[in-house]
């Protein structure tokens, strides 16, 4: 098979893990890569033996034939980069959180579809293995239909030390990592139609709000309750393992701290260790989204080459996005928003 030739902008925190995993990953090779850093761009270029190197993203596209683009640098950047790329008709992944606004994803959404190009987002917690073996468990119909879901991300790991920015921001955890958590929430329980939300700042030094919790209507029925805490001080740090807890018409599933999933249903009690995988390359505590890395980007490439829509494409994508928007306004209003009015 051909290999898909990519390029990479944005050489940062997170990109190194991309860049692993783009080397394991077979029919996809990245020959150029972008950082407007001639530091950081030194260090990654050197570390993973890419000698096309570009400060500036629109002579990367003037000098590159490219068969897709990786964009991993921080939000601010993303819609302009997005266009850029729809502008060279070269397909696109664009690192969460998406967009500044809601309004900003749905231009990104429509400049790639009017382009003709695919486009994903790098909305890489639902790829987890634990997550995607709690999915199989609701697949398989086991529990029957889920009624109530609490899908839970509490922590007081320093984020902070690896990504300084996310000090700085108005908005911190819902934007960050809550929207994995409600991606989650949606890729479990299907599409929402309202949300009621709280928030608290916690921790003095930082800007933004570190708590928030919010409860969800789904269209299925079921009610979700997605609580996240950078300010959960616990005898054992559960960074970043996500917990879920179903219940169903016949039964329920927990998936607990340290990856143990337990499922009561119709065959009885199960309980199993689903710990991910440790690749070469990954580190303790994150081995568990360095291998969602790994999974999406697989995706990504069997998409490209199958001419399939990805799980997560922009515009799957607005719709985690939108509980977003929806859960800063309703933590500022303290009323429930309708899904309906955003989207
Ligand atoms: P970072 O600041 O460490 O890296 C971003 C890099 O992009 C920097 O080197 C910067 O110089 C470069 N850059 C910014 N604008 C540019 C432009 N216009 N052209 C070229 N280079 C540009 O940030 P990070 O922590 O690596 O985060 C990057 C993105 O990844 C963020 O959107 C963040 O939310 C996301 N992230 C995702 C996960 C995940 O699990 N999906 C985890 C961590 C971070
Ligand atoms: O996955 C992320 O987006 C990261 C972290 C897990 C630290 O929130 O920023």
């Amino acid at each position: 098979m051909a290999e898909l030739r990519g390029a990479l902008i944005g050489c940062g925190f997170f990109a190194v893990n991309q860049m692993h995993a783009w080397r394991d990953i077979e029919g996809a090779l990245i020959i150029a890569i972008c950082d407007r850093d001639p530091e950081r761009l030194q260090i990654v270029g050197d570390q993973f033996g890419i000698s096309r190197r570009y400060t500036d993203a629109a002579a990367m596209f003037a000098g590159e034939t490219l068969d897709f683009v990786d964009i991993a640098t921080t939000v601010g950047s993303h819609r302009p980069l997005v266009e850029l790329a729809a502008s060279h008709r070269v397909p696109v992944i664009c690192q969460k959180p998406f967009a500044p606004s809601l309004a900003d994803a749905k231009a990104m959404v429509a400049a790639c579809a009017a382009a003709g190009v695919p486009l994903m987002v790098h909305e890489n917690f639902r790829w987890q293995s634990p997550i995607q073996a709690v999915r199989a468990v609701l697949d398989s119909g086991e529990i029957g239909t889920p009624f109530f879901g609490r899908i839970s991300f509490r922590s007081a790991y320093d984020v902070f030390s690896g990504q300084p920015y996310l000090a700085t921001g108005k908005r911190f955890i819902i934007e960050d990592l809550g929207i994995h958590i409600l991606d989650i929430a949606r890729f479990l329980l299907g599409d929402v139609s309202s949300l009621t939300a709280r928030t608290a700042r916690i921790n003095p030094a930082i800007a933004g709000e570190d708590v928030a919790t919010m409860l969800m209507d789904h269209e299925s029925g079921a009610t979700s309750v997605v609580d996240c805490s950078y300010a959960t001080k616990l005898a054992v740090e559960p960074f970043p393992e996500t917990l879920i807890e179903i219940d169903g018409s016949d039964g329920t599933l927990r998936l607990a701290r340290g990856y143990q999933l337990t499922v009561t249903g119709k065959s009885g009690t199960t309980a199993r260790d689903i710990s991910p995988p440790l690749l070469p390359w990954a580190s303790r505590p994150w081995h568990n989204i360095q291998e969602s890395v790994l999974a999406i980007q697989r995706h990504w490439v069997d998409c490209l080459v199958g001419s399939k829509e990805p799980a997560t494409s922009g515009a799957d994508n607005l719709k985690t996005f939108a509980l977003v928007e929806a859960a800063y306004a309703g933590a500022a209003s303290r009323e429930p928003v309708r899904m309906d009015e955003l989207l």
